[in-house]
């Protein structure tokens, strides 16, 4: 166990004898309970010139020590990573790239079996305990040396998002800033509460290019989520070619909302998204909205229907169209086809089959298609995630049900089925923040940057325990929600708040203070060129 005194000792070592780190860093010791993290309050010091310290991070670390003085990264600096172990270069190389457009530094990857000289930063992972999780990291720094330490390359790239945040804002700004920059001394020990952490974007009612969405997925990564949920079907549009059934994305993906231009992603641009969420150790669930929210698919292939006649493209807000016809055999054929070829371009464990508002069938039908299509997906090796509606059917307790509203999910976890959290009421980025904001639905209220922040998943579902809570996901669903700039006001700065919530433990947070470490991450957005939602209830700098 780590306590104040083993970190100060900690660094004194690292300080003389830089080589000591694997020996001192153990995966296995766990995170003490108790300590204090919340630290000083970063108000007095809350300017834009003011330094970042370990206590105005987002999310909140699970333990923080914080020691006098800091390391000044310098020219001469350079990332040493493990010898013969590519994922940790080019994790090493990520956090390079970024820091050297901002300073001007070189900042070489090194690989090398030893631990740097002092003024240099070092990654090294030590393999084997799960007491910090995949995701958990270490990271001490004193005036000499850098040092990260995980178990997985996963918890390292975790920790670098830590490190970016320890630098000024300043850094994030497109032109180079003068030196010196200083990362404040200090230990952390870190890891998530939740395991799933995830934002959702509806590309069907706008489509978004891969441009926004590799943005999107950028600003999961550097507040530690994990999960990127593509909704890349519905009334609206169809997003994905399926090379089985070209009409979905050629016909059902050629318009939006509002007649709006549609589009679709290739299966290589699909692929591409895929690869840069992995590199950013970033889980891309993909949902095919099944049987309800699927005019785009029954308009381009009139078989579909039930009458066998192709309804008009949609492209009004309002729900309540048709479901899938689902005493057809061409529906099997469909959702196999469908589901197959999602699955072959999904690397990831999981497949999103929807499930949501479906009025047009009998509960019976409805069951049925929910149980074939679960089946389906497992037969190609996925893992079923649906909303709330599904929790009603009779799944394998490995199917993931999606609360937003509604009794599904409580009765799915009395079933032994895990939980995701999207309470609409808090985590819905489509809600508007007052009356007054431009963009946004209200159906589930108005969402303030309080009222994302200020909840605990434990509380959420009367009965669901946290055990069987898996984690937390906002969606952005675009009906109204056409620009990129509309995008970045919808989800800053309300998702760092459920970034925090899903990966902070509940002691030790709280409003009073988040506001204040909300606030300096303002400067941050600002230096990224970010619109975002400047509330009246966070003190702005
Ligand atoms: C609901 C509905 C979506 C809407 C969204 C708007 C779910 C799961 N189904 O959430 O189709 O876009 O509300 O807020």
């Amino acid at each position: 166990m780590l306590t104040k005194r083993h970190a100060a000792a900690w660094i004194r070592i690292l300080m003389v004898f830089p080589a000591a780190v694997p020996l001192l860093i153990s995966c296995g010791s766990e995170i003490p309970a108790g300590e204090p993290t919340a630290g000083p309050s970063v108000t007095p010091s809350n300017t834009p010139e003011a330094p970042p310290t370990m206590h105005s991070l987002i999310p909140k670390p699970a333990f923080v020590h914080t020691l006098d003085g800091g390391f000044a990264l310098t020219e001469s600096a350079a990332i040493y990573v493990p010898s013969g172990n590519p994922e940790i270069e080019d994790i090493g190389r990520y956090l390079s790239t970024i820091w050297q457009g901002d300073t001007g530094f070189a900042l070489p990857v090194i690989p090398s079996e030893a631990a740097p000289d002092s003024g240099n930063l070092y990654f090294t992972l030590e393999g084997g305990d799960p007491a910090l999780g995949d995701e958990g990291y270490t990271l001490a720094i004193s005036p000499d040396l850098v040092a990260l330490a995980a178990c997985s390359p996963a918890g390292l790239f975790r920790g670098v998002q830590t490190l970016r945040q320890l630098l000024p804002a300043a850094i994030e700004s497109p032109e180079r800033q003068p030196a010196p920059w200083v990362i404040p001394a200090g230990v952390i020990r870190d890891k998530p509460r939740f395991a799933w952490r995830g934002a959702m974007l509806d590309v069907a009612r706008h489509f978004f290019g891969v441009d926004d969405v590799k943005a999107f997925i950028d600003w999961l990564a550097f507040y530690k989520m994990n999960r990127f949920h593509l909704h890349l079907t519905d009334d609206q549009g169809w997003r994905l070619m399926i090379r089985s059934w070209p009409l979905l994305a050629q016909t059902g993906g050629s318009t939006a909302v509002g007649g709006d231009p549609g589009g679709f992603y290739t299966r290589e641009e699909y692929a591409e998204i895929i690869a840069y969420a992995q590199s950013r150790y970033i889980t891309v669930v993909p949902e095919i909205d099944m049987p309800g929210h699927a005019n785009a698919a029954l308009s381009s292939y009139p078989e579909l229907n039930c009458d066998g006649v192709a309804p008009p493209l949609h492209t009004g807000i309002d729900t309540g169209s048709q479901a899938l016809c689902a005493g057809k055999d061409i529906t099997q054929t469909f959702v196999d086809d469908v589901i197959r070829e999602v699955a072959e371009l999904t690397p990831g464990p999981y497949l999103h089959i929807g499930g949501d508002e479906v009025s047009t069938l009998s509960p019976g039908e409805y069951l049925s298609f929910v149980a074939f299509a679960q089946r389906t997906a497992e037969a190609y090796g996925k893992q079923v995630v649906g909303w709330d509606e599904i929790g009603a059917a009779d799944l394998p307790t490995t199917a993931v049900v999606q609360y937003w509203s509604g009794p599904g999910a409580v009765a799915a976890a009395r079933k032994g089925h895990p939980v995701v959290l999207s309470p609409a009421s808090r985590t819905y980025l489509d809600m508007k923040y007052n009356p007054s904001t431009e963009w946004g639905l209200n159906w589930a209220g108005y969402i303030e940057v309080r009222t994302a922040y200020e909840w605990d998943p434990a509380d959420i579902l009367d009965g669901v325990a946290e055990e069987q809570i898996l984690g937390v996901e906002a969606p952005l669903w675009t009906e109204t929600i056409r620009t990129r700039g509309q995008m970045e006001y919808m989800i800053f700065p309300r998702l760092a708040g459920i970034a925090e919530i899903g990966w902070s433990a509940a002691d030790g947070r709280g409003w009073d203070e988040y506001r204040f470490r909300l606030a300096r991450h303002g400067v941050r957005w600002a230096a990224w060129g970010l619109h975002f939602y400047r509330s009246p209830q966070v003190p702005w700098i």
